[in-house]
């Protein structure tokens, strides 16, 4: 969280995680392309050939008002090769929430589990951990013929019961109430904080 207080704006910074391929730009592409550009900048993409992402993707939205303040949320992706760690772990830096994207066909729940293990050393790393950190599950790719078992994908990924939600990213399915509720998350979380540092 940044606050500048002489354009009374707070800028959030919310993080899509997830295994390579799971659909994380997927999602920003479609959140680019739906909203008015009055609320949004442009869509940075770094990208291979083969469209995965190099570094990371990076989208500012602007809306609504809180605590007074202008806010101003920072989207970015993660690339979730394995070999990427270093980058994502840089890009965690500072993050407010995280929408951890998970593909929910069979043959992914390993790489799942490892990337949502690889996010948990990461905010330990940061003084963090999964269970205390404001976070969404979004199950995507529930289009595609070989998908996990619904109780199987909450057992295993959602075991600190967080919001979660299933999607379709390219068709936009479930991917602005994903968004919302972890902009609610964040914003929550914020005023929580402000409220106990008020209070000491
Ligand atoms: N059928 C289907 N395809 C999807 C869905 N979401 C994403 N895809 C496709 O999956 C591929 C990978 O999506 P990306 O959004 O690039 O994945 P990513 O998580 O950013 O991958 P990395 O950048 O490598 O970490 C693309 O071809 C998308 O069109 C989905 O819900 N259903
Ligand atoms: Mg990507």
């Amino acid at each position: 969280m940044f606050i500048n207080w002489a354009t009374n704006e707070i800028t959030l910074k919310i993080v899509y995680y997830g295994p390579g391929l799971s659909g994380k730009t997927t999602n920003l592409e479609f959140i680019y392309n739906q909203l008015d550009p009055a609320m949004r900048g442009d869509l940075i993409t770094l990208n291979t050939q083969e469209d995965r992402t190099l570094f990371f993707d990076f989208l500012k939205l602007e809306f609504g008002s809180i605590m007074g303040k202008k806010p101003r949320f920072n989207l970015y992706t993660v690339p979730g090769q394995v070999y990427y760690a270093k980058s994502r772990k840089l890009i965690l830096s500072g993050v407010d929430g995280i929408v951890f994207v998970a593909d929910t066909q069979k043959e992914r729940m390993g790489e799942n589990l490892n990337t949502l293990l690889d996010l948990e050393e990461n905010l330990i790393g940061m003084g963090r951990t999964l269970e205390s950190f404001p976070w969404v599950l979004q199950l995507n790719k529930v289009d595609l013929p070989n998908r996990e078992h619904n109780h199987i994908l909450t057992q295993k990924l959602n075991y600190f019961d967080v919001p979660q939600y299933e999607s379709i990213a390219p068709k936009g399915i479930g991917v602005f109430e994903t968004l919302k509720s972890i902009i609610n998350l964040v914003i929550a979380n914020v005023q929580k904080n402000s409220t106990q540092r008020n209070k000491t």
